[in-house]
This record gives C-alpha cells, structure tokens and sequence, in this order.
C-alpha cells in the first residue's frame, strides 16, 4: 500500500482511472482526501481509498425501490457536480436499480438473480424507500413479490445492508401519521440493524463515504445506534450552522421575508430543527454550488429531515428543542457578506490540514472565502462602542 497520497499522482492505475472518469488525477485523489478528512482518517487511509477505488474489484450492488420519491436516486445522479456521480457509478458495480436499468419485467428480474449468484455473500445491498407492512404488504409489489418479501430475499446473502434515505432508515414521509399502509423501516423488516444513511434526500457524498470505506477496509465505518455512519451524523446541525452566532446574540428572523430574515438571521423561531436534528449539512452541503446550499443556507429552515419524530412529524413553525446550548468550537465572522462558494475538497483538506471536525474546517474555510467587507447595520456605532 502507498501511504503518500501526492506518491499516487503519478501511479499507473490513476492514469487508466483519469480516462474512465473524465477528471484529472489531482481532482480524484483532492476528492479521496476530502473523503477521508470528512470521515476523521488519515492521509495514510485516504491514499488507501485512492488506491482501493482505482484497483479494487467493485462491490456488485442491488438497489430496490419502495415507497419513496426517487430523490435519494436523484440526488445522487442528478449533483451538480459530475464527479460524483461518475465516482459513484465507477465505485460500484449497479446491477440491479429499476430507475436506471434497460431492461424491464422478467429480463430485470432475471439480472438480479444473475448478480445475486454471482456475488453471493459479497453484493451490497441498498434499500430505498419505506416498506409498507400493512395488509401483508401488498401496497408495494414489483415482479409479484412484495417489498417484504424481496426484502428478505435480497438481504439473505448480502454483505451489508444500506437503507438509503430517511424511508428506508425509519420510515420517512411515507410513514407520516397516520401512515395507512404501515410504512416501516428496513431493519423492521430485517429484524436486525442495518447501515441507515437518513435525509430527504440524503446527502450523495456520506453514501459514496460509506461505499468507499467498504470497499477499501473490507468493513463499515462506525455506526450509531440508529445505524448511521458517526462521522456524518455525530453532531447537531445546530453546531455548525453559519446562523449560529445569531442565535447565541439574540438575532432572529421573526417573519419570513422580515428584516431578521433578509440579514440572514437565525431561523429558530420559524421552527428550525437544526438545534435538535443530527446530520452535517452545513458542513458537506448539497451540490457542490458553493456556499449556502443547504436548506439553512438558503433561508429555509431545517425540518429535521434525517430525525425520526421529527421530520414530516413535527409540525415546520414549531419550537425545536434545544438539545445542546455548549459554545460551539469557533464562530464565523457575521459582519460579512456571504464569502466566496467553498467547494467541499477545500474545506475537508482544511479540516485535515488543521485537525478540526469537518464541520469546523468548513466554518474555516467559508471565512476565509468570505469577503471583507461590513455590513454598516452590524457595525457597532462609534457612540456604542464607547459605551454611550
Ligand atoms: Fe424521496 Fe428517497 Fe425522501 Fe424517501 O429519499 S427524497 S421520499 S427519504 O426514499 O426518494
Ligand atoms: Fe442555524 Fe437553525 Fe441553529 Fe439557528 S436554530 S443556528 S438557523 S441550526
Ligand atoms: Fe434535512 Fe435539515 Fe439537512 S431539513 S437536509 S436535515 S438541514
């Protein structure tokens, strides 16, 4: 194993690996260590992945569809950054996802088996979408079987289990109250803990993440007790959210649209769950378009889409609770103009390169992104300065 990422550039199985991406070696390998600091490894374990994505057998995936929108699908193919979804598509070895395969009824069926034999005990399979459980489940059946029970069939010989999405990790928008067709999680139907990588939808990066660890370590990254890999769901949105000095000075948006809310104020009384929702939104962001793509970020609040209980339970205007009021380990700068977009590399390597939590290194790197320039609103009068 090569354990100098910058040794790799010039390693022959990146050159093949720069044709069948399309990016140069520099972006993969820039990616790999983004990869790796977002999951708090080394550079030693980020080389690691390189070389495992660039040689290494892809793991054979079966991916299954329930009741879900197709956004998990959707969200991994359709970033905005085309990278990934080629990184992904190249990662694995997608033998069976009915969305995005040619073939259709019993020639699709028959590529499933196909794949599931072949790679007995070694495919990875992942679950999109809640199963209904209700009435024996016959309010989602494809190929005359019902999610249950291809569920079941499919996770027999399967060397691990993601369910993708909240759907999949605790039953999600499908499962909303009253939830008339029983709409359940995966590990219910399993009757066992699987990999749960919740979000609607979940971010593409902390599925490649898990993918990548796999495939280079022959292992999960570690998991919560809710299944969810710990480096993209340990901490509170709250944390590291840029509205979060706001919030410790007072200053909220009251009204969308209001004053509060066009400075980019804290959305915690427009019921954002950011102080009660796990997930690393503000740190990874969405789409690779720079700064400010999350829904926080956008204005919105967050709805707790990744939480149980939370998301599409939990009515959007009201109060989060507050499950941690520490001070978070640094703060941005809230005099400025929103900075320059951080693209998800930078702000990981800076977080590797300082030794931070991603989410920090993010924080770091949109400040120095960020503009100096004031906002004359925030800037202290000279009367109040001297305390007059
Ligand atoms: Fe949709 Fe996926 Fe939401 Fe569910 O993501 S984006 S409804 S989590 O299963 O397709
Ligand atoms: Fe950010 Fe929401 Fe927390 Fe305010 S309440 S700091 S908007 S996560
Ligand atoms: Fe969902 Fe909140 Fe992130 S709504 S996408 S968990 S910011």
């Amino acid at each position: 194993m090569n354990n100098n990422i910058e040794a790799l550039e010039n390693h022959e199985s990146l050159y093949a690996l720069e044709d069948r991406l399309g990016i140069s070696r520099r972006n993969f390998l820039q990616m790999c260590s983004a990869m790796a600091a977002t999951m708090g490894l080394s550079g030693e374990a980020a080389a690691a992945m390189a070389e495992a994505v660039a040689s290494k057998k892809r793991p054979s995936v079966i991916w299954l569809q329930f009741q879900e929108c197709t956004g998990c699908t959707e969200s991994m193919l359709r970033a905005e950054h085309p990278t990934l979804e080629k990184l992904i598509l190249d990662v694995i070895s997608l033998d069976y996802h009915e969305t995005l395969m040619a073939a259709a009824g019993h020639q699709a069926e028959a590529a499933r088996k196909a794949a599931m034999a072949a790679n007995k005990g070694k495919y990875i399979l992942v679950i999109e979408g809640a199963t209904p459980t209700k009435e024996n489940g016959i309010y989602c059946k494809i190929g005359g079987k019902t999610a249950i029970e291809l569920t079941k069939e499919c996770a027999a010989d399967a060397a691990a289990v993601i369910a993708i999405g909240s759907c999949a990790s605790w039953g999600g928008m499908p499962s909303t109250t009253p939830n008339p067709t029983g709409a359940s999680a995966t590990h219910e139907i399993l009757g066992k803990p699987v990999v749960t990588i919740p979000g609607c939808p979940p971010n593409p990066y902390n599925f490649l993440s898990t993918v990548v660890h796999f495939l280079t370590f022959g292992k999960l990254p570690e998991l919560d007790e809710k299944g969810r890999p710990k480096f993209a769901y340990g901490r509170l949105i709250h944390e590291n959210c840029e509205r979060r000095p706001h919030f410790d000075a007072g200053r909220f948006a009251m009204q969308f649209g209001d004053e509060g809310h066009r400075k980019g104020y804290c959305l915690y009384k427009l019921g954002c769950k950011g102080p009660e929702t796990y997930a690393n939104c503000p740190a990874i962001l969405f789409g690779d378009v720079g700064n400010a793509s999350w829904p926080v970020g956008t204005g919105h609040p967050c709805i707790g889409c990744t939480e149980k209980g939370i998301g599409f339970q939990k009515p959007i205007h009201a109060l989060a609770e507050l499950k941690s009021v520490k001070p978070p380990l640094g703060y941005p700068r809230i005099v400025e103009e929103n900075g320059k977009g951080v693209s998800f590399a930078a702000a990981a390597a800076l977080a590797a390169i300082t030794g931070v939590a991603a989410g920090a290194g993010v924080m770091m790197a949109k400040n120095l992104g960020a503009d100096v320039k004031t906002d004359l609103d925030e800037t202290p009068k000279k009367s109040e300065k001297e305390g007059a």
